[in-house]
């Protein structure tokens, strides 16, 4: 721990834990013992002294009156929140008893793990449960929240290449925020754009409706959602056929060109003006700047991956920067996750080695079919335990998962530091430490940095960080292997290479006297990581056509095992593929529910963290949905009145806000809010479909009405 004492203060190096792309760096203050207040890194070059508005009095989060603080039981009926102080050997030995007796009766996959990234913490947040349910021989929780189909797309076109470097968009000339809301949900990459934006380069966003960011866009395009696999088409369709492609590096760095050109001929600014609902001549324009306009750099966001057709659309997408030659130029290219330049050790970390050959699959976007009984398995789930998410909110068909959550004769345990709403169902609950409370190191998908935590508080009542939950479980169990053993220090030595090229000078010493360090990949004026090709994939170059990929399901944290879950069959070529739940796919389901919901992250909350907290709901603002006049004209719907969204999956309450910022036939609810603070949420409507790559969620491909109370 690297500490400067100032007066009665002493400052310690922070990382933000939370699921979010720009991991900050950031400063704890701490005086008697309490964590006192918590500043953004002033020197770390994305961070700059700046956090967002959920983190800036993180102390508070820390010592909310509503912490759970105790280990505890269940004493009413399943979630009435009703609980019962316990101690830890209490809670641990009823666990293990009750794992033990399903365990005889069904065997281990009777019990299923489910964790995201709530912490993002190598130690904390992807360590431990992995092992230790692989270890237990419990049914694999594949996770597909968040990126899996993105990923998908990216890793056939591009390989695992971390893409343009996010600090690189300063030299950028024309920049395509693509699907992603950085305002609210990737605020320190896009000061960058901001900055780029300043000394002249231009600035489109295509969503389809008027975020925060689309609103401070030089260009906002608004295409149907969904339909973005149609825009890409037709750009390619414009670049090619006007000849703005480069064709050097096309003929040297990628494959399938000439089948591709065949493909995008069809696809004109006509055609997909009819499907996106943009004029063909809005498309010529777009595609003519961005192939002329030199570096251009395109940043897409999670969202585009949740429709059917998303992952399609991305390789569509992924493949613009080859055909430009775009990735010729330092802040040229695409950016997704940067997460795959940086030596994590996943299978040292996850240890999915120790998984049983045949071991049942079940997906977390699917966890209501699977605890109803919906989804037929093999051996069905009698426990489930829970810790770093908070399905009840945040997964699909949630009315669903309460009904599974509800039943009798199923155990489950729920690691938390709030009684969220999944926790409200627990037979046992486990206090979990917080951020200043455990040493760790922070996985970053948004930047080349690593990022360093120090433990600088003790833990309040009897909370423990969730390692030493694991800990704890694997010692009672007899587990011997070293992930088990290793105290918090020792697994992040063991879960970085720090001999990988990548970090040269750069070891564990350094991390906790600096709190952070850049990878050595190049700098942010030097790096065009595929100058000259060298694309990770198959045959090194950017693979515009893919030869008999099957059965492809891949994830960026490797939280999820590839490979034991069939994916979809993947065309050979990128496309447009129309969303499942529209006008022309569905007809008589678009009869009863007439509009396409977009449930997107808020401002406020970390997906649900956050949205139990007084002062950030009151920043946000309650669950509303926002409606066209049009919309709300014909609904007999007013401003501010509270109304029913619905269709039939289940349905939430919601203040109407009638606003131009969306067209008619979309509504916008955001993520977050606690069902028990609401009556319903953005999940009960959505769909536990999967798209068509890597299992990914469809929540904005998702029909519903909206009427009066
Ligand atoms: N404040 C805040 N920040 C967060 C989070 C949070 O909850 N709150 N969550 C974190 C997480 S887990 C993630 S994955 C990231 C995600 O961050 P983003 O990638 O920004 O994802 P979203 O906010 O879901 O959606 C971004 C935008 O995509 C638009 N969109 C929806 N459907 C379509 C479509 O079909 N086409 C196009 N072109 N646009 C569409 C939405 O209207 C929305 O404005 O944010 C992270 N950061
Ligand atoms: N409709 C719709 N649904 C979506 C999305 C969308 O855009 N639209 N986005 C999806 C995406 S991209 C994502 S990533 C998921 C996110 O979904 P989740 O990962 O479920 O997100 P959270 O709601 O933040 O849940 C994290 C939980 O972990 C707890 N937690 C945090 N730190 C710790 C810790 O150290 N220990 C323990 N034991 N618990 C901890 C928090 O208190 C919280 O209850 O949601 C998905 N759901
Ligand atoms: S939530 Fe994101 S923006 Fe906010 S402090 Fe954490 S890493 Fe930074
Ligand atoms: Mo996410």
């Amino acid at each position: 721990m690297d500490d400067i004492k100032n007066g009665e203060s002493q400052f310690f190096h922070g990382g933000c834990p939370h699921d979010c792309p720009d991991t900050c760096s950031m400063v704890y203050e701490v005086a008697d013992g309490k964590l006192k207040g918590v500043k953004g890194n002033a020197d770390h070059p994305m961070t700059r002294g700046g956090l967002c508005v959920k983190l800036k009095d993180y102390e508070k989060r820390h010592y909310h009156p509503d912490r759970l603080l105790y280990p505890m039981k269940r004493v009413g009926p399943k979630g009435e929140k009703q609980f019962e102080r316990i101690t830890w050997d209490e809670a641990l030995d009823t666990i293990v008893e009750k794992w033990q007796q399903i365990i005889k009766e069904d065997g281990p996959q009777a019990i299923m793990p489910n964790s995201y990234l709530g912490n993002q913490g190598l130690v904390h947040g992807l360590n431990g449960g992995d092992a230790f349910f692989a270890r237990l021989g419990a049914t694999v929780t594949e996770r597909t929240f968040c990126g899996e189909g993105s990923a998908t797309a990216w890793l056939l076109t591009l390989g695992p290449t971390a893409g343009v470097d996010p600090e690189s968009f300063i030299h950028a000339k024309y920049i395509i925020v693509w699907a992603c809301n950085s305002v609210s949900t990737n605020l320190h990459h896009w000061h960058i754009i901001k900055e780029a934006q300043k000394k002249g380069a231009k600035v489109v966003v295509i969503d389809p409706y008027a975020s925060k960011t689309a609103k401070e866009a030089d260009w906002h395009i608004a295409p149907k959602p969904g339909t973005d696999g149609a825009l890409a088409m037709a750009m390619m369709h414009v670049i090619i056929e006007e000849g703005l492609v480069d064709q050097d590096y096309v003929d040297n760095y990628t494959v399938g060109f000439p089948e591709l050109a065949d493909k995008a001929k069809e696809r004109t600014p006509e055609w997909a003006a009819e499907i996106t609902g943009l004029s063909a001549e809005d498309i010529r324009t777009f595609a003519r700047e961005y192939a002329q306009s030199q570096p251009s750099a395109i940043r897409i966001g999670v969202a585009l991956e949740k429709s059917w057709g998303g992952s399609q659309a991305i390789r569509a997408v992924a493949s613009l920067p080859a055909l430009t030659g775009a990735w010729r130029h330092v802040g040229g290219g695409i950016l997704q996750f940067p997460v795959w330049e940086h030596p994590y050790k996943f299978d040292v970390i996850c240890r999915p080695d120790l998984i049983p050959e045949g071991t049942q699959v079940v997906n977390n976007l699917q966890l209501g079919r699977v605890l109803t009984g919906e989804q037929e398995l093999k051996v069905p789930i009698k426990s489930m335990m829970c810790w770093n998410t908070n399905p009840v909110t945040q997964s699909t068909e949630t009315d669903k998962i309460i009904q599974g959550l509800s039943r009798e004769d199923l155990f489950l345990v729920s690691a938390d530091h709030f009684i969220s709403d999944t926790a409200a169902y627990a037979d046992i609950l486990l206090p979990a430490s917080m951020g200043a409370e455990m040493e760790d190191m922070i996985l970053s998908w948004g930047h080349l940095y690593l990022t360093y935590n120090s433990k600088c508080v003790e833990s309040p009542g009897e909370a423990i960080p969730n390692n030493e939950i694991f800990r704890r479980l694997a010692k009672r169990l007899g587990f011997k292997e070293d992930n088990f053993q290793w105290s918090d220090e020792e697994c992040l030595q063991n879960y970085v290479d720090w001999d990988s090229p990548a970090c040269e000078g750069i070891d564990l010493a350094y991390m906790k006297k600096h709190g952070y360090a850049r990878l050595t990949v190049g700098t942010k004026d030097n790096r065009a990581p595929h100058k000259e090709g060298n694309f990770p994939t198959p045959s090194g170059k950017c693979e515009f056509r893919i030869v008999g990929a099957k059965n492809f399901v891949a994830g960026p944290f490797r939280q999820m095992y590839e490979g034991f879950q069939p994916g979809q069959d993947i065309p050979e070529l990128p496309d447009y593929v129309a969303s499942k739940e529209t006008a022309s796919a569905n007809p008589a389901l678009f009869k009863k529910y007439p509009l396409n919901i977009l449930a997107p992250k808020s401002h406020g909350f970390i997906n649900s963290c956050y949205a139990n907290i007084d002062n950030k709901l009151k920043g946000q603002g309650e669950q509303s949905v926002l409606i066209s006049q049009v919309d709300a004209l014909d609904r007999g719907i007013h401003e501010g009145e509270i109304v029913r969204v619905f269709n039939d999956r289940g349905g939430f309450d919601a203040v109407a806000k009638i606003t131009p910022d969306v067209g008619q036939g979309i509504v916008v609810a955001t993520l977050g809010y606690w069902r028990q603070l609401n009556n319903g949420t953005v999940n009960s409507v959505s769909s536990s479909a999967f798209g068509d790559m890597g299992n990914a969620q469809t929540s904005h491909d998702c029909l519903v009405e909206v009427r009066t109370i």
